[in-house]
């Protein structure tokens, strides 16, 4: 099987919803079906922080939500984990700075797989896009209380910074992001959002989604 092609990336990438159990309010079960009955077009499993769940709860959980994903057709992806991504036999891997470099990724994981990689600068861009990444996240855009160690706040300034170069990878743009201000980071060049709180997190789930979806085109 060969890379995801762009065009079809920048689709799952409109409104790409990220969560792990100790960022929802409902279960994660029931997060993740209210998210999709509103229009998310991709899904990362980040169990993460304080709470978090590890080993064979972790791995029956992001069962439990692939399963889910699978039935609507939505794109699995986990955060940094390889082994449990292969574990799962999920759709690609989301990798930090600290993470492995794509390239390695790529050749545990096969070229089919999705692999995306969080990018706070051009030089990292440009380093991802060498190493075979499908997809860029790039943030945080505005200040965000769900990643205790994110990088400093960049406005829009560095998704534009990476198109006026001329990148052309799918990317979306991460931290911070609601309905209100989702707009100027598709302006900026990104091909849509991830999000964890603003949805996570809604009293109405299914309609906040609905609403991002409206400003991503989803
Ligand atoms: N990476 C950069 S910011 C962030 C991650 C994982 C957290 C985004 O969460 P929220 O709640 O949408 O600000
Ligand atoms: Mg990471």
């Amino acid at each position: 099987m060969k890379r995801i092609q762009q065009s079809e990336m920048c689709k799952h990438l409109r409104l790409y919803f990220i969560m792990g159990s100790v960022n929802c309010r409902l279960s994660p079960a029931v997060t993740l079906r209210e998210a999709i009955a509103g229009g998310i077009t991709m899904f990362q499993f980040r169990e993460k922080g304080p709470g978090a769940l590890t080993g064979a709860a972790a791995f029956d959980l992001g069962k439990q939500l692939q399963e889910i994903c699978r039935s609507h057709g939505i794109p699995f992806i986990v955060n940094d984990d390889i082994d449990l991504a292969i574990a799962l036999d999920a759709d690609g891997v989301h990798a930090g700075q600290d993470d492995e470099p794509a390239s390695l990724i790529r050749q545990r994981l096969g070229e089919h797989k999705i692999i995306g990689v969080s990018a706070h600068s051009l030089p990292e861009a440009r380093q991802a896009v060498s190493d075979g990444a499908d997809y860029l996240g790039v943030g945080p855009v505005y200040p965000t209380s769900s990643k205790a160690d994110a990088s400093e706040v960049r406005g829009t300034a560095v998704i534009e910074e990476l198109r006026q170069a001329g990148l052309t990878i799918p990317l979306v743009g991460i931290g911070g992001i609601t309905a209100d201000n989702a707009g100027p980071v598709i302006a900026a060049g990104a091909d849509g959002i991830s999000v964890i709180s603003a949805i996570a997190t809604a009293d109405n789930i299914a309609g906040t989604a609905q609403q991002f979806s409206r400003i991503t085109g989803g």
